[in-house]
């Protein structure tokens, strides 16, 4: 069962889909005398994509360790919520991604360790596809000229770094630190809603 746009209506409307979905089952223990077993769901999806704050707002509490990096939760967690048991586990990918794209925009969002990334190639590749995409609030937030935004993005990043003064000795700007926040800000949602991929055209 996909949490999608038709039946996230918050926990309820979770709850409603599971139920609906699982309508035969349910009537079936019900038929057997078992209508209090409990319903067993798995929570699975990408690291870092709200699997655990999900629970915990099924849950009405916070039951499932949620923080904004991946790799939080280690091997799986059962948490019971009135009738049901929900399986807490950690973010799966798959073993070979489809393009570099994706690669990347798994990167962009915190699902794949910035430990084992490059900070400032991250960076700059995230500022290349926000200069394509979303210029307006690339401008906007790091107050960019038509000719600051219209620079290779290293040189955007080195920029947005002298705006922000992170200048080291010698004027040098820190790119490592405007690196570092540009993620930040970025996955702060402080760039605004953004949508990486869309939906391929029927
Ligand atoms: N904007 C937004 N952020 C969310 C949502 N759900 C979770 N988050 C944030 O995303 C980050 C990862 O959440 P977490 O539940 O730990 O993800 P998990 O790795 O899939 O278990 C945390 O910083 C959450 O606060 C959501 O619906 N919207
Ligand atoms: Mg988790």
């Amino acid at each position: 069962l996909a949490v999608t746009s038709k039946n996230r209506g918050g926990v309820q409307g979770v709850k409603n889909a599971i139920e609906t979905e699982l309508a035969e089952l349910l009537e079936r223990r019900a038929v057997k005398g078992m209508a209090g077993a409990k319903i067993r769901v798995m929570v699975v999806g990408i690291p870092n994509v709200g699997k655990s704050t999900f629970i915990n707002s099924f849950a009405g509490a916070a039951r499932a360790k949620a923080a904004d990096r991946p790799g939080v939760t280690r091997g799986k967690q059962w948490v019971t919520v009135g009738n049901y048991d929900l399986l807490d586990v950690p973010g799966v990918l798959w073993k070979k991604f489809d393009s570099m794209e994706v690669a990347g925009n798994l990167a962009f969002i915190g699902s794949i360790k910035d430990d084992v990334l490059d900070i400032e190639a991250l960076a700059t590749a995230l500022l290349g596809e926000m200069q394509r995409m979303y210029p307006e609030r690339l401008a906007e937030r790091y107050r960019l000229t038509a000719e600051e935004l219209g620079q290779d993005a290293y040189d955007l990043l080195e920029t947005v770094g002298r705006k922000r003064g992170m200048l080291m000795s010698g004027g040098v700007v820190n790119t490592e630190r405007a690196a570092i926040t540009l993620v930040d800000e970025f996955r702060g949602a402080k760039l605004g809603r953004v949508s990486l991929e869309r939906p391929e055209e029927a």
